[in-house]
């Protein structure tokens, strides 16, 4: 559909006026908010990744395009969210410390709120003690981590080892995801599970509490 990849490009422009007004023109149409979410807000975010990897696109456009998605993403959030069945679970989710990046992570938040579970967003550069803190007051089935950076997905091993320590945080399923993360290390870190997009975490969490 044209209006998704003009969707993307409001995103590319960091036009938050464009991508509020083609989100709310999209939404009008009922198309799924999902599909408005991977088709146009994440389209238009893996192309400026890319621009930024290829230094076609510095630090200031990058934080213009997350605002313009921030305000398209505060249209389709309620409607993500939507849901008056009891909770699935409870979801203590945040990106781990040293590390600033959080469009992903609410993007998790999101589709894991759609989705029926109970979210508890502590946000960003978390530091392990506050991750086991937050994760006892909030008595959570779950803890997401988040690491958008090489040097600091260390930090998620931290969160782990300091989980498993205390009597009452160490049967708590801890899934783990980001760009840089793999399966490979989730499985080295002793992460229960590792999600590659946020609605593989929704899968990956309701997988885990089944179990
Ligand atoms: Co940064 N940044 N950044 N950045 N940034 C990356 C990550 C980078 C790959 C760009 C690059 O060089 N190619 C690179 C990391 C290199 C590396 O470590 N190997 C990088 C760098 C180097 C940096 C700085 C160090 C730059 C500097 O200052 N010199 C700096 C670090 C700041 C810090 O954190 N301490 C920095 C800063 C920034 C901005 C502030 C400008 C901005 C962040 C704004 C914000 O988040 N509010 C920013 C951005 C936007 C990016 C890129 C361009 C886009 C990230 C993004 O939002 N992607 C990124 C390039 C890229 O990824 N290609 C880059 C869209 C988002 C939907 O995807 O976050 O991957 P993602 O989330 C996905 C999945 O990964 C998964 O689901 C999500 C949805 O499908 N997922 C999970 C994520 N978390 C999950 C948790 C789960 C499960 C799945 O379970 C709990």
């Amino acid at each position: 559909m044209a209006k998704y990849q003009d969707l993307a490009d409001a995103i590319l422009k960091g036009d938050n006026v464009k991508s509020k007004e083609i989100t709310q023109d999209l939404v009008g149409k009922k198309i799924p908010a999902g599909d408005i979410l991977s088709e146009g807000l994440i389209a238009g975010m893996n192309v400026v990744g890319k621009k930024f990897k290829a230094n076609e696109m510095y630090i200031p456009e990058v934080l213009i395009a997350a605002r313009a998605m921030h305000a398209a993403m505060d249209i389709l959030k309620p409607l993500l969210t939507e849901s008056g069945a009891p909770t699935k679970g409870i979801a203590v989710i945040g990106t781990v410390q040293g590390d600033l990046h959080d469009i992903g992570k609410n993007l998790v938040s999101m589709m894991l709120e759609g989705a029926g579970f109970t979210v508890v967003d502590i946000g960003v550069d978390i530091p392990a003690d506050k991750f086991v803190e937050a994760a006892k007051n909030n008595n959570a089935d779950i803890v997401g981590l988040s690491a958008l950076l090489t040097t600091t997905m260390p930090s998620m091993k931290e969160v782990i080892e300091a989980l498993r320590k205390d009597s009452v945080t160490k049967e708590i399923k801890v899934i783990i995801g980001g760009a840089p993360v793999t399966q490979e290390y989730a499985d080295s870190i002793g992460a229960d599970g590792y999600a590659p997009d946020a609605s593989s975490a929704v899968d990956i969490s309701e997988e885990l509490l089944r179990k």
